[in-house]
């Protein structure tokens, strides 16, 4: 039997390969030359026919030109996607540049951010840091070192959402330490108690941030609300530094003939503690709460409550939002009703 030519086979297939043209045409010439009746895989079956001296070489040969045509077809493959995908795109002379643009919606800052930031510069004006601090937070934090203690009637005034569950008591030992739990800050008092543990006096501090409430919500109240803490210690701080810190604020921000008015309230945080309303029309809308830091905070801070004194606050932004832009209900701010927010285009 005369031995195969792999030089001709090798050339035929490569000429044939170079004129398929399209898909179905290299698929019959990988059929013909690789297939499982083609030219190279009878060639390797019938290798036992051939002389014993010529089956290695003829084998090895055999081998490396069905690796190369494999090879050779994929490259092939390749070139003709390449030629397709040129040929499907449009030329780049074909763009026209003079049709009209699609509009594309340009983002905006929210009413209630451009609030906190604008709160946030007059208050760095008066010489305040900002720093930021956790929405999750411990149940320590959030209550029981600002001192509101488990089963404190004082923990009704923030309605919580809570992260972790209650863990049941354990009867053999009623009186041990519960676990913390998580929970979402229900405001931003319990920085606080971080900011003192890492500072040291003269503190001069704000810190805004979102909160959030387990409550029903009215025109002006939302469940989740952003508020902006405040707390200064120092020597020889009394109630008049607060009451004139918060006033200025408010006339900075707000503008010069707003009403305010002081009146007592209760935080455990606080002694003596105070809210500060402004009059709206014929209403007065409640802004924010504050006092002078409990001497025990200030003492579990490892500082002297006879040397250092201080005040702090917190201020709910949204009801400022209201004020600034004359807002009469807090819940259009969380609707997320474009109407709404679109008016705030290019407000600062
Ligand atoms: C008090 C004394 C301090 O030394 C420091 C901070 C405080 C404030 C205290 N942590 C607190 O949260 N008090 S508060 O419940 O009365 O809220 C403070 C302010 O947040 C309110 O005056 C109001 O302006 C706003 N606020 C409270 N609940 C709200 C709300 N705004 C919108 N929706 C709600 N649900």
């Amino acid at each position: 039997m005369a031995l195969p030519d792999l030089a001709a086979i090798e050339s035929d297939a490569r000429r044939d390969l170079a004129a398929a043209a399209d898909a179905p045409a290299l698929d019959d010439w990988r059929t013909r030359y690789l297939g499982r009746k083609g030219i190279l895989t009878a060639l390797l079956r019938g290798l036992s026919d051939l002389p014993q001296a010529d089956r290695p070489a003829i084998g090895q040969g055999a081998n490396q030109l069905k690796r190369a045509l494999e090879a050779a077809l994929t490259e092939r493959q390749q070139e003709r996607r390449r030629a397709e995908t040129e040929a499907q795109a449009p030329a780049a002379t074909s763009i026209d540049v003079t049709l009209p643009a699609r509009p594309h919606p340009q983002g905006q800052l929210h009413p209630v951010t451009l609030t906190r930031r604008a709160m946030e510069r007059v208050f760095r004006e008066m010489g305040f840091d900002v720093v930021e601090g956790p929405e999750v937070e411990w149940d320590t934090y959030n209550f029981d070192r600002l001192r509101v203690p488990r089963d404190h009637p004082a923990r009704d005034m923030w309605d919580t959402i809570w992260i972790d569950p209650e863990s049941p008591e354990d009867p053999a030992a009623p009186l041990a330490q519960p676990a913390p739990r998580r929970l979402l800050r229900t405001h931003t008092s319990p920085m606080q108690i971080r900011y003192l543990e890492a500072h040291q006096p003269p503190i001069r501090v704000v810190v805004p941030g979102t909160c959030y409430r387990y409550e029903a919500t009215d025109a002006a109240h939302e469940w989740m609300l952003t508020q902006i803490e405040g707390l200064v210690i120092d020597e020889n701080i009394s109630f008049p530094h607060l009451k004139g810190t918060l006033e200025s604020f408010v006339h900075r921000f707000l503008g010069p003939g707003l009403e305010t008015r002081f009146r007592c309230d209760y935080f455990p945080f606080v002694e003596p503690g105070a809210e500060l309303s402004i009059r709206w029309g014929d209403r007065w809308l409640e802004m924010l709460g504050a006092g002078m830091v409990h001497p025990e905070i200030i003492e579990a801070a490892g500082l002297d409550p006879e040397r250092y004194t201080g005040f702090a606050f917190g201020m709910g932004v949204e009801r400022f939002a209201m004020l600034r832009y004359g807002i009469e209900d807090i819940r259009n701010f969380y609707q997320n009703d474009l109407r709404f927010l679109q008016q705030f285009r290019g407000v600062s």
